[in-house]
């Protein structure tokens, strides 16, 4: 016994050199500031840390952060309106046929990013959990995990799902989805992948500790995923099974078309795409909303985030009064397996985003828990979206609101489970009263019903089957089709 103790103590003693000397010529050393207080177990623990961390990284980032530079937040001078497709300026029947065939020859798989913290929410616990739709309460797995379930049965085609989840939430995520039977999908087909983490820095640009053993970690945004899905195999399988689509969408959004046969067709072979990275859209709200923005600089198309958008950009107006920069992301996007492999593989690697963020962290050298009431931290994360200016030629969508998106982000007000919920009811009136329903409403025009349409019996209004289309539906009536 005590051989093996003096040989693991050996080894730990020429692992944690080894860690000094790649900690001290970036001046962050004192990570291992705790090392004589900790026992065995946490000195291992420790050490696999900082042998995992991205040294070179790190250090180009914290140096950006004591210059004052916010790395990838500078947009490029000379930004413009990015070009968009309109529903009206083509054909849809055409592609909604084009993309049933790609959906059809099993070339589509569902992703889903939700290694998000939820915080501004203030849901303990993963999202996709959140109970979100209007009168069956099914969290937001569970309606998509519906829309696959539809896609899988009017295309004739398996439709994987890979859901991305975080360090954070992965255990409690899968624990649900099997409590509840994968939702009928298949366990071998809904597969979770947990996504990387980046050290929390503080404001001079040192690793934060979150105990004397352990770093400060954030989930590394959901540009995490170009590198999960490779890291996990998940990309190989796909080009194994000769999946060459992605899918892909938040897990905030109930109204959401998980796999729309319209753009996956135009993704697919529309002259504007390459295949590679395809986008929808809606009209901004108004100049504050907080959606990213398609611009495009220099023939290139690209997200800048509403945080980094100027605000003289974001007001900027049209001769007609609309926002110049109305091309708002709703975070739906297709991508080609092919260039996520590309990326995944090649020397460009997505930018690191800087945000400013309350991290509680150990005090050193003293050792106290600090409490921050303020940001006091930068979490460094890269968006999924920086890979479109990656693209021979990204497409980018408008659709509409109304049909397509109603997030679940804030507590209350906007983007909110309420604002969300009227949204989702809406839309189910709408779809009933376009195929020859009469729904109550006010006289301002406000529901006086409630109705709820399952993605296993319509993903648009054209597939309810007319034997249940109500002819009425009254005032205080619930109706879940
Ligand atoms: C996102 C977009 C914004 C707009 C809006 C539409 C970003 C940075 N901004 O804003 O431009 O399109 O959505 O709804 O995406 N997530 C992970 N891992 C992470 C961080 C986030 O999986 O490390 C997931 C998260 O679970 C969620 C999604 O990414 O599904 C968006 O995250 P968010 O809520 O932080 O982004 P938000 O709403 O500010």
């Amino acid at each position: 016994m005590s051989g093996i103790g003096h040989s693991g103590a050996g080894s730990l003693e020429s692992r944690r050199a080894a860690a000094l000397e790649r900690l001290r010529p970036v001046g962050q050393d004192h990570v291992l500031a705790f090392w004589d207080t900790l026992g065995a177990d946490a000195r291992e623990s420790l050490l696999a840390q900082v042998e995992s961390l991205p040294m070179d990284v790190i250090d180009r980032e914290a140096r950006a952060i004591r210059a004052g530079a916010a790395s990838a937040e500078s947009v490029p001078a000379g930004l413009e309106p990015a070009p968009v497709l309109r529903r009206r300026d083509i054909d849809t029947g055409h592609w909604s046929a084009a993309g049933a065939r790609v959906i059809g020859a099993g070339r589509v798989a569902c992703f889903t990013v939700a290694g998000g913290q939820g915080t501004r929410l203030g849901w303990d616990g993963p999202k996709g959990i959140f109970p979100a739709t209007p009168l069956a309460a099914k969290p937001l797995f569970q309606v998509f995990a519906e829309g696959i379930a539809a896609a899988r049965a009017r295309f004739g085609a398996m439709v994987r799902w890979y859901i991305m989840t975080s360090p954070l939430n992965h255990a409690q995520t899968h624990d649900f989805l099997a409590a509840h039977s994968w939702f009928g999908l298949g366990a071998g087909t809904v597969t979770l992948i947990p996504q990387g983490t980046l050290p929390s820095l503080s404001r001079d640009g040192r690793i934060l500790m979150a105990s004397p053993s352990a770093v400060a970690v954030n989930p590394d945004g959901h540009g995490g995923a170009v590198r999960a899905l490779r890291d996990s195999g998940a990309l190989d399988q796909m080009r194994r099974e000769g999946i060459d689509t992605l899918s892909m969408f938040q897990v905030d959004n109930p109204l959401v078309r998980v796999v729309d046969p319209l753009f996956i067709g135009l993704h697919a072979e529309h002259p504007s795409s390459s295949a590679e990275a395809s986008s929808k859209v809606v009209p901004k709200r108004n100049a504050a909303e907080k959606v990213g923005v398609f611009c495009a600089s220099g023939g290139r198309t690209m997200v800048v985030e509403y945080s980094d958008l100027p605000a003289g950009l974001a007001s900027s107006t049209s001769p007609d009064g609309s926002l110049r920069f109305s091309a708002g992301s709703i975070a739906i996007h297709a991508f080609g397996v092919p260039f996520l492999e590309r990326i995944a593989a090649g020397a460009r690697a997505l930018p690191l985003h800087h945000a400013a963020k309350k991290v509680p962290h150990v005090g050193i050298p003293d050792g106290r828990m600090v409490e921050p009431a303020s940001p006091n931290a930068v979490k460094l994360e890269t968006f999924i979206f920086d890979a479109v200016p990656l693209a021979l030629r990204a497409l980018v969508l408008e659709t509409d609101r109304a049909e397509e998106f109603a997030p679940i982000k804030n507590a209350e007000g906007e983007d909110s489970p309420a604002s969300s919920r009227t949204a989702q009811l809406d839309r189910a009136a709408r779809w009933l009263e376009s195929r020859g329903s009469r729904v109550a409403r006010d006289a301002s025009g406000a529901l006086r019903c409630e109705i709820e349409i399952s993605p296993l019996t319509a993903c648009d209004a054209s597939e309810i089957p007319a034997s249940r289309i109500p002819r009425e539906v009254s005032a205080g009536e619930r109706i879940l089709l």
